[in-house]
């Protein structure tokens, strides 16, 4: 990646599912100084503010089984906006959440001014429900499926267009949490998905050559978003997140994949969601947050 001036861009939302304080996320990452440790690396830093989130009562709409949705909507329209001015102006987007549902708005913005993106998704969940089938109502579990065309409209068409994403240029990896109706999408749309199972078996490094090799061989992508959600990491590293699963990826492994997608030059654009200063402890999760932003743009020991 060449010194790109770093945009960052915070989201405080909380309204893609049920747990209050999320929205916190892009404060308590700024707080653990995520702007001091990316300069240190040679980058020059704007801080575009945080988008305007609008109140919600929180309930789920009985017609659509979705919660929220105008404020979610109206949120990643803007973030949309932004993302795609500040990629315009030439600059690496950095978008810092809040819930994993401003993903929406985020690869709106990305996607309008690429043919061929490619999405890294790491997290514990593939949150690729739609309205028919999520258990939760909560839109952070559905942005995945919106970005390839699925699910409520207004979700899938922010900024006017859709898919964002093709099926088969998104990969995930730290799976571990999948409900039935996102396996079942999983196996039709072709999707790359490195669970658990397959960081245990091959180890992390195997996993992101192989992941990097497909984006870029295979799939010929001409950009590679990261939307990286905290909880993609184990709950010991990372326990300020929403919705918690055992058995994640290690401290160690993440720092290791932030370090091979920096050394193979691929990533264009980048979020880290779902850090929730309220459920944390004593910032662990920011901390960690901004130490793998820090290896994802180059940050290394010698
Ligand atoms: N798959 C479940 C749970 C979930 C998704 N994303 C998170 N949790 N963070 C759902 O509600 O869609
Ligand atoms: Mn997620
Ligand atoms: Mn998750």
């Amino acid at each position: 990646m060449n010194k790109k001036n770093i945009s960052i861009i915070g989201v405080p939302m909380d309204h893609g599912q049920n747990r209050r304080g999320v929205d916190m996320g892009p404060s308590a990452i700024r707080y653990a100084g995520v702007v001091d440790r990316i300069e240190s690396l040679g980058y020059s830093v704007t801080d575009e503010g945080d988008i305007q989130i609008g109140h919600a009562d929180g309930s789920i709409d009985e017609n659509t089984n979705l919660r929220n949705l105008k404020v979610v909507t109206d949120a990643t329209e803007a973030l949309g906006a932004k993302v795609f001015e500040v990629a315009e102006a030439g600059n690496f987007p950095l978008v810092l959440g809040g819930d994993h549902s401003i993903a929406i708005g985020t690869l709106a913005g990305i996607s309008e001014r690429h043919e061929n993106l490619g999405v890294i998704w790491y997290d514990a969940h593939a949150d690729m429900n739609t309205s028919d089938t999520s258990p939760s109502g909560n839109i952070h579990g559905m942005p995945l499926a919106a970005s390839f065309g699925l699910g409520h409209e207004q979700l899938t068409h922010i900024r006017g267009y859709s898919p964002k994403v093709k099926p088969e240029n998104i990969v995930i990896i730290g799976a571990r949490s999948v409900d039935p109706g996102e396996r079942e999408l999983i196996k039709e749309r072709g999707i790359r998905v490195y669970s658990m199972h397959e960081i245990d078996s091959m180890g992390m490094q195997a996993v992101i050559d192989d992941a990097i090799q497909y984006l870029k061989e295979k799939r010929r992508t001409d950009a590679v978003h990261l939307s990286l959600d905290l909880d993609g990491i184990d709950p010991m590293y990372t326990p300020g997140v929403g919705t918690p699963v055992p058995g994640g990826i290690t401290y160690r492994e993440s720092h290791l994949a932030m370090e091979l997608l920096f050394d193979a030059g691929i990533i264009t654009s980048a979020e880290f969601v779902e850090v929730n200063p309220i459920l944390d402890e004593k910032n662990r999760t920011a901390d960690v947050a901004v130490a793998l932003i820090g290896s994802l743009l180059g940050e290394k020991l010698l």
